[in-house]
Formats: C-alpha cells, structure tokens, sequence
C-alpha cells in the first residue's frame, strides 16, 4: 500500500510513536546551509506491546475475622517486558461501594474485621502501560470462640488445650481456653466445643 508521507518532525533527534504494530517506511531528508539536499530511506517493523498476565495467590485460604490475610502477585510476569505497577483493592460482595484500594506493592497484606465475601482484585501494567486484571473471592469467616487454637475445626485438639488449663481461673476470658468467659476453666466451656463439634 501507498500512502502519501505522514510528517514525523523535523530536528536532529526525533522521538516518535507508532499508534499501532506494522512495517513503516521512514525518510529522512537534510539540507545543508547552501540549500543542497540529500534523504536517505530506511524500513522498520513495529511489533504490538504483549499485556502482562495477572496472577496472584492469597494465604490463608479460608481466613478469618482478625487473620492477616497475604497477598502475593510476584508470578506476575510480562513476556516482552516487565511490570511496572501494581493496585489493589477490594469490594464487599453485595454491597454496593467504590473499590477500596489495599495497596501498591507486589506483596500486600490486610485484616478484615468484620466477616463477609470480598472481591479482590490486582491491577498490573506493564512497562508500556498496557495492563491486565485479576479478582479473587475471599471468604472471610467470623472468629469462633469455641475454636480455641483457630484451626477451624472444633475438636479433640481444643479439649486438650481445656484441659491443659482445667481449673485455672482469672479475668472473664484472660486465655482462650475460657470459652464462656466466665472466669474459670471449667465443664460449661467443654459444652460450647461439645455443640459446635467438627472432629
Ligand atoms: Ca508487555
Ligand atoms: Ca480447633
Ligand atoms: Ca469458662
């Protein structure tokens, strides 16, 4: 194809940008202070900028009300280049409100305090600043008192713990193992476990 010439600028150095990949023919023409000429014509290929991809992964996986939750994007790669920025954020998952941002680095961390379906989302982009995005869905479950060494599962592993304190006494709820906060490490806190039992 032909096309009449575009003009790219004049100057002894000359930046230019393509707004799209293709093979382009440059010319460039000099005179000098007697009025002569002289052009010299060279071809160039512009290829397209490749996106980054976004990958990140969050620990613990199921966490709960107070867990620091960590989030980590520094999978993320760009195949041509490399990443230049990250944001975060997240939203509340059926409820309606702006993106609350979480931060800008390549590893974050944050601790919800009240429990509910958070959508998290990473923004990266690349060294041309094309970009790419990811959302993950975190659940973040209440804190369970009953769950005296927070492993999400009310068992065997929590009556040892009670029992390693059986009898002990102190103000409402001094250790975890006083489940009802009442002061004393006693049968009432073996009940609550005894209700909620997972095995
Ligand atoms: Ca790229
Ligand atoms: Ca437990
Ligand atoms: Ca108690």
């Amino acid at each position: 194809m032909t096309y009449m010439p575009e003009q790219m600028g004049t100057g002894e150095i000359l930046h230019y940008k393509w707004p799209q990949a293709g093979t382009y023919t440059v010319t460039l023409k000099i005179t000098n202070d007697k009025g002569s000429m002289d052009e010299k014509t060279q071809s160039l290929t512009i290829i397209e900028n490749i996106p980054p991809v976004a990958i990140f992964t969050f620990t613990p996986a199921n966490p709960r009300v107070g867990n620091l939750v960590a989030f980590d994007a520094s999978l993320n790669f760009d195949s041509d280049g490399e990443i230049s920025g990250y944001t975060w954020s997240y939203t509340t998952v059926g409820i309606s409100h702006f993106p609350i941002s979480l931060g800008d680095q390549e590893i974050i961390s944050f601790v919800w305090t009240v429990a509910g379906t958070y959508n998290v989302t990473v923004r990266i982009t690349d060294d041309e600043g094309a970009t790419a995005t990811l959302s993950k869905i975190i659940e973040v479950v209440a804190y369970m008192d009953w769950d005296v060494n927070q492993d999400n599962r009310p068992n065997i592993l929590d009556l040892i713990l009670i029992g390693q304190h059986w009898g002990e006494t102190g103000p409402p709820c001094w250790i975890p193992e006083d489940i009802n906060c009442d002061g004393v490490i006693n049968i009432l806190d073996i009940i609550i476990i005894a209700q909620h039992w997972t095995g």
